[in-house]
């Protein structure tokens, strides 16, 4: 059959399935893309030649937000269906390496297909191209390769079988999987060939369920059976496996309570009795005085960062141990854990055999349940709203409050960055597995509103909201125009409070007195502490297509949200949120975060943040 290079890809690529479960589906569901000289004729060309029903193609705006479109379809898809982006070469090309990142450290599969210079060259440099003295062979889209799980170059039309097939692999690989990027010369993407015709029979890649080894199980077993103190880190592994139902027998059967890293937290409903809520940094006090006195811990599906151990000051106990269940053995010995290489839920079902009769003791599983109603009534309090604040602008948490009091188990939180993330840890309660979608791997500012296109696409019919800061917002609002496009009826809410909040507050706890954080005009110091900006969010969200509604207090929010929930278009509610006082606001870190704080300073902030941070800096310690 003769096509060219550009053709086959497509119409290879709209041939490929996985299948886990018995459950089949296609695994580049549509490809996103941006044209320009690298694509516009060749992959551009195939597409239209291949028409929607052989591969969709959805348009965006901007490349790195493609990426973040197709990583939310993916994520929300169990990893086992996601969507293609092509680009043209150059800066269309080098927009993709922050999503590519995010993709590769969140473990979500993602094809990207940039356009690139020449194979051939006949007329060096062409536009866009990067001339390296010292190297021929590089290209602007070699940036992409230390993000990519994968990277190839197709040179010659007869290299893409073999590449098309690797990168296929790859992104149905569980322990492998993230962005793939298979970068195609712009003349090679035109050229024809003569393909043989199994090259795009249709293949089905069947996801494994990789059961462990028997030695590491009875390993593991043992170490259960031997604790009074145990405690299970849950993290994305478990929903990318699909082992709620597992889990949630295994700590049924054992009593061992359960904390969630960001990417884990949902994984059992908030009101099971073993769930203890975010842990680390921006965890609970429950999750975090059990990780301290812990003997005993469980990291499941889980990459350990350093949120979640706290900067390796978390896990106190002298004697605790670890048992690292994971696919990936990379992460599977971390803190020298005892490793348990195994998908999530033929793990936790074989340890659950192999501990069979294992229980807690009651008296630790009542005193942690007590902590979790304690920490309950914290969450309470900072949701609470007063007859007084009905008329005032709300605070960050009374904007959670009133969702929480809106929402069901289908509704969707999409979060990356600034103060919601902590927030959202700490007091959001998780009615459904897939509810909390908070990117924490990269925290990327401007992952939510494209990423809550790509949810939306993935579960249609379900409410998804995308919360950003104001920061946030003008990071990347332009993929707004796509859900207008494509009538995706995201409900974008944007927390007004003039500038990085978050970063401020870091920066005033590691001697940085908030510099270059605030969105204000210069002062005659140059400092940026002039009047407030006078810049209108909500207009903006309206002048791109959305349906806006301004929320001026708690009482309008109520009903902005209301209205937005049931809102069939892609609207926006904008509100000013107001500070809290320490009293009333969200309860304070429970755990530390190891930001480097300057060694020798002439201002007294920074020598004060630095006591500090020796003082903090003692409690870690290297689990060996
Ligand atoms: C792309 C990107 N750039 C920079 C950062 C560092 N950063 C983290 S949070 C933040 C400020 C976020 O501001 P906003 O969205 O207004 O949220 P707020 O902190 O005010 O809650 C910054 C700059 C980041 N996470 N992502
Ligand atoms: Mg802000």
């Amino acid at each position: 059959m003769r096509l060219t290079v550009a053709q086959a890809l497509v119409r290879f690529l709209g041939r490929q399935y996985t299948e886990r479960d018995g459950q089949r589906q296609r695994l580049i569901a549509a490809t996103w893309g941006i044209f320009g000289h690298g694509n516009v004729a060749g992959i551009g060309q195939a597409l239209l030649e291949a028409g929607p029903d052989a591969m969709p193609f959805l348009q965006g705006r901007n490349e790195q937000a493609m990426v973040h479109a197709a990583v939310g379809y993916a994520r929300q898809r169990g990893r086992l269906s996601t969507h293609a982006v092509t680009t043209s070469i150059g800066p269309g090309a080098t927009n993709l390496v922050t999503g590519a990142a995010l993709a590769t450290i969140n473990r979500i599969p993602v094809l990207l297909l940039p356009g690139d210079t020449f194979a051939t060259r006949p007329a060096d440099p062409v536009l866009q191209q990067l001339e390296v003295p010292y190297a021929g062979d590089l290209s602007v889209n070699d940036t992409l390769r230390p993000v990519s799980r994968h990277f190839d170059r197709i040179t010659r039309p007869e290299a893409l079988i073999p590449a098309a097939l690797q990168a296929v692999r790859v992104l149905t690989d569980p322990v492998q999987t993230g962005a793939v990027t298979l970068a195609l010369p712009q003349d090679v993407q035109a050229q024809a060939h003569d393909w043989p015709e199994e090259f795009f029979a249709e293949r089905v890649w069947g996801v494994r369920r990789p059961r462990p080894d028997r030695t590491e199980l009875a390993a593991a077993a043992a170490a259960v059976r031997g604790s009074a103190r145990p405690l299970i880190v849950a993290g994305g592994g478990i929903r990318h496996s699909g082992a709620e139902a597992a889990l949630a027998a295994f700590a049924d059967a054992t009593g061992i309570p359960v904390a969630v890293t960001q990417a884990g937290k949902g994984v059992l409903p908030y009101d099971h009795p073993a769930e203890v809520g975010g842990i680390g940094h921006t965890g609970t006090a429950t999750a975090d005085e059990l990780a301290r006195e812990a003997d005993l811990v469980i990291a499941a599906g889980t990459r350990l960062t350093d949120f979640t151990t706290a900067s390796a000051t978390l896990f106190q106990n002298p004697a605790v141990r670890f048992i690292g269940l994971n696919l990936d053995p990379y992460d599977a010995h971390k803190l020298a854990a005892r490793p348990l290489v195994a998908d999530a839920r033929e793990g936790l079902d074989e340890l659950r055999e192999a501990v069979a009769g294992y229980r807690v003791d009651p008296a630790y599983e009542s005193a942690y349940a007590g902590r979790r109603s304690a920490w309950e009534g914290r969450v309470d309090h900072a949701y609470a709203v007063s007859a007084a604040d009905e008329e005032l602008p709300p605070t960050q948490a009374q904007v959670l409050g009133l969702l929480d009091g809106l929402v069901d188990g289908t509704d969707i939180l999409i979060n990356a960055a600034g103060s919601l993330p902590g927030d959202l840890h700490k007091l959001w309660r998780a009615r459904s597995a897939d509810q909390y979608h908070v990117e924490y791997g990269y925290s990327c500012m401007g992952y939510e509103i494209p990423a809550a296109i790509g949810v939306g696409m993935a579960a249609p019919g379900r409410p998804v909201w995308a919360l950003v800061g104001d920061g946030t917002y003008l990071m990347n609002p332009t993929e707004i125009v796509t859900a207008v496009q494509e009538g995706v009826p995201i409900k974008v809410v944007i927390l007004d409070n003039h500038g990085y909040a978050s970063i401020g507050g870091l920066s005033g706890a590691v001697g940085g007195e908030g510099f270059g954080t605030g969105y204000r005009f210069r002062a005659p110091d140059a400092s940026y502490t002039g009047d407030p900006l006078p810049v209108d969010l909500a207009a903006n969200a309206a002048s791109l297509g959305m349906a806006v509604i301004r929320a001026r207090t708690v009482r309008d929010l109520r009903e902005a949200l209301a209205e937005a929930r049931s809102a069939t278009r892609p609207t926006c509610v904008y509100t000013q949120t107001r500070t809290p006082d320490t009293v009333s606001g969200p309860p304070p870190a429970q755990a530390w975060w190891d930001v480097p704080v300057a060694e020798t300073a002439t201002r007294k902030a920074a020598a004060q943040a630095r006591e500090e941070y020796d003082r903090q800096a003692a409690q870690r310690r290297r689990h060996l």
